[in-house]
């Protein structure tokens, strides 16, 4: 998309968000405005160091408060969509917020960006939960595949991409819908799989593989999605979806495995604990359609990618020390008790 001066995203404070601002402040001369309400999973610190950059600005609030949306959309030439609530077993927990964020501020974007001369483009980022689940001999998702979400986590986030589609067949809003796989990487918050792994195996603390802990599912390095949001940021056909993934695909015990390796522990610090309700099987993706149009493939391999990750959770020991006091404790005694 030739001609962009100034971009909207949502949730730049969250952990893909971060590494999306980081590589269009490094790569584009585009000034980057970000809109996040700093949720427990939104650390204005991951950015600081862009305070006081011309090309940077925050705004702290939230997407739902169509007043603010619709004075920061009218100033852009597009709009990259991240925020959200994003963690699975959180939704199991209490879906209301899920619905509040996920659907009702994606409308609240859409309305003001279908309103805006000015926009040129709207990316919508999802996830492959939108697909359901997978059986072990069933071909990898395509964008054909019909929506059947499972947790209501990836309900509210069928129902934004439902809106997003609505939008540009309805109002001719240029949308365009990225769905990806499982990301790991730097500023993961450590509710999530990988981060929450590392942090106990530190800590000498069992690692809780739910059920039988031969779930499936397709990791990719969060630069690699980054990448392929910002392809389809500039090379996406309006209207249409595109399938991120990685090409790799592991089971949840393989996954920890290789972390104890990395962080070196003993895998007798792995501990099955009850299963997640509704837990999806298996996700795959075939992201053909990415690389055909978006010329965009992954490329960091999953053993080099989780190397650098533990080192970078290493050297950001504050970090994660910072964000994981408070609510967040309370949040990991009622998943997983006092272990
Ligand atoms: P995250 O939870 O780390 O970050 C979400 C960010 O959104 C936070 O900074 C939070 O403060 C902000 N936010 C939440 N509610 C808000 C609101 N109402 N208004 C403004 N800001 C709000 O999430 P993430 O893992 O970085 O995921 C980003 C996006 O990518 C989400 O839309 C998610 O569905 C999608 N996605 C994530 C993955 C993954 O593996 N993490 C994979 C595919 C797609
Ligand atoms: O303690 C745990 N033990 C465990 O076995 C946690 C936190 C997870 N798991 C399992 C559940 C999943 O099969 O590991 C797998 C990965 O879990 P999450 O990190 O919670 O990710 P997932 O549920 O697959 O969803 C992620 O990928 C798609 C992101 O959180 C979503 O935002 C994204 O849309």
């Amino acid at each position: 998309m030739g001609g962009t001066n100034r971009i909207l995203v949502t949730g730049g404070c969250g952990f893909i968000g971060t590494n999306f601002v980081r590589l269009v402040m490094e790569g584009r001369d585009w000034e980057v405005v970000n809109l996040d309400a700093l949720t427990y999973a939104g650390n204005p610190a991951n950015l600081a160091d862009l305070e006081g950059d011309p090309r940077y600005r925050f705004v702290h609030g939230r997407i739902e408060d169509a007043g603010l949306v619709a004075e920061l959309v009218a100033g852009v030439d597009a709009v990259v969509h991240f925020a959200a609530e994003s963690h699975v077993d959180r939704s199991i927990l209490d879906a209301q917020p899920f619905v509040v964020t996920n659907v009702l501020g994606t409308q609240v974007l859409l309305d003001a960006a279908r309103r805006s001369p000015r926009l040129r483009r709207f990316v919508h980022v999802s996830t492959d939960e939108v697909y359901g689940s997978l059986g072990p001999e069933d071909p990898p998702f395509t964008e054909e595949t019909p929506l059947a979400p499972n947790s209501p986590y990836a309900a509210s986030k069928a129902a934004s991409d439902l809106l997003a589609r609505a939008a540009f067949k309805t109002h001719g809003l240029p949308v365009v819908v990225t769905r990806c796989s499982n990301n790991y990487g730097p500023y993961q918050f450590p509710e999530k799989l990988i981060p929450l792994m590392i942090a106990n195996a530190w800590a000498g603390r069992p690692l809780p593989v739910y059920g039988d802990g031969l779930n499936v599912r397709d990791w990719i390095h969060v630069s690699d999605h980054c990448r392929g949001v910002l392809a389809a940021l500039e090379r996406g056909r309006d209207g249409e979806v595109y399938n991120l993934g990685g090409r790799c695909e592991l089971t949840n015990l393989e996954v920890v495995r290789r972390v104890l390796a990395a962080v070196g522990r003993p895998e007798s610090l792995i501990t099955h604990v009850a299963d997640r309700p509704g837990h999806d099987r298996r996700y795959a993706m075939a992201t053909a359609k990415a690389e055909a149009e978006l010329g965009w493939r992954p490329e960091i391999p999953f053993d080099r990618g989780l190397a650098e990750t533990v080192a970078w959770y290493e050297a950001h020991r504050d970090w994660v020390r910072a964000i994981t006091d408070g609510s967040y404790r309370d949040y990991y005694r009622r998943m997983y008790g006092d272990r």
